[in-house]
């Protein structure tokens, strides 16, 4: 029997001039809470230490190397690091990471609860665009700022559950959640930063958003019978307004717990794992029902081409 109690530790709007050790703070707070509430496992959303500042265009991208890390743990995250082993915590956070090649990732990384960094992600689906484009309502520019992952999606056995991670618009394409189900992942933890409002369609606001959001949280979650955490950082930064929505999906993809604000929140819930079994070994039981021999298109196309 493995249960877990695990936690999403949303986190509200960082304003541009906030500094990490503030923020590193209020994930403090919030992981205290945690500790007195039983929690083992916390997971903090995409980008934690810094705004969403993929928001801004810059000409020279030289000029955003102060938001990203150089070293993971780092003076401002070695508090993190250090309250998560005196709670006995595993954790997962998102930040940008500018590794000593001089390369630029949106990352995420699975620490144990003895402080060991178990899984390095660098984030595979980045949405949006390179260059300014006005027609837009406000800019997206990840593919400016990052590169695509290297690293794929990984599985390791950590406090005795199966855990993976992804980050954001990972969360959209059901090839991140089935190469994490294909490594028999038991809990899926996803950090984002939502922008409310589809910067080409006035039309797609915070409930569509919210809705997609949620859709791709369920979907993923029960097709690969794991639990999954989605947690945000959302409200609004410098104006800028991110949907909330946390939640914690268990493995029949139902939402089991869920944010109500779009501020620094914790939600909880008690994770039994032995619950990944049934799904895994009846309808989504990938050895005795896949077929891919069918699926070759997946990996042979990018791009979707047209009947004759
Ligand atoms: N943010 C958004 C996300 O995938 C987005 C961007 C929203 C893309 C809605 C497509 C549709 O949740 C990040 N950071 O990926």
């Amino acid at each position: 029997m493995t249960k877990l109690k695990i936690a999403a530790a949303q986190i509200g709007g960082i304003q541009k001039d906030e500094s990490r050790e503030a923020v590193v703070a209020r994930m403090l707070a919030l992981m205290d809470e945690a500790h007195a509430q039983g929690v083992q496992f916390i997971a903090y959303p995409e980008m934690t230490l810094t705004t969403f500042f993929p928001r801004f265009y810059v000409e020279d991208r030289a000029e955003f190397d102060h938001w990203f890390e150089t070293e993971m743990p780092n003076a401002a995250t070695a508090p993190l690091f250090a309250r998560a082993k005196a709670h006995g915590m595993g954790f997962t956070f998102g930040y940008c990471e500018l590794t000593p090649e001089g390369l630029h990732y949106n990352t995420a990384i699975l620490v144990s609860p003895e402080g060991e960094i178990r899984l390095t992600y660098r984030k595979t689906h980045l949405p949006g665009h390179a260059e300014y484009e006005p027609e837009r309502s406000h800019q997206h520019l990840e593919k400016r700022y990052f590169l695509p992952g290297d690293t794929g999606f990984n599985v390791t056995k950590m406090q005795g559950v199966n855990m993976g991670l992804a980050i954001c618009n990972d969360r959209r394409w059901p090839e991140t959640w089935r190469v994490l189900g294909l490594q028999s992942v038991q809990l899926v933890a996803i950090g984002y930063n939502t922008p409310s409002q589809n910067n080409l369609s006035k039309d797609e606001g915070p409930a569509r958003r919210i809705y997609h959001h949620e859709l791709s949280m369920c979907a993923g979650a029960y097709q690969n019978s794991t639990w999954a955490i989605a947690v945000a950082k959302c409200g609004t930064e410098d104006g800028n307004h991110m949907i909330g929505g946390s939640v914690i999906v268990d493995p029949d993809g139902y939402v089991v717990a869920r944010a109500t604000g779009e501020g620094d929140e914790l939600i909880v819930a008690e994770a039994d794992f032995d619950r990944c079994a049934f799904g895994a070994s009846t309808v989504f039981d990938f050895a005795a029902h896949r077929r891919i021999e069918h699926y070759g298109r997946i990996t042979a196309q990018t791009g979707a081409s047209q009947p004759e």
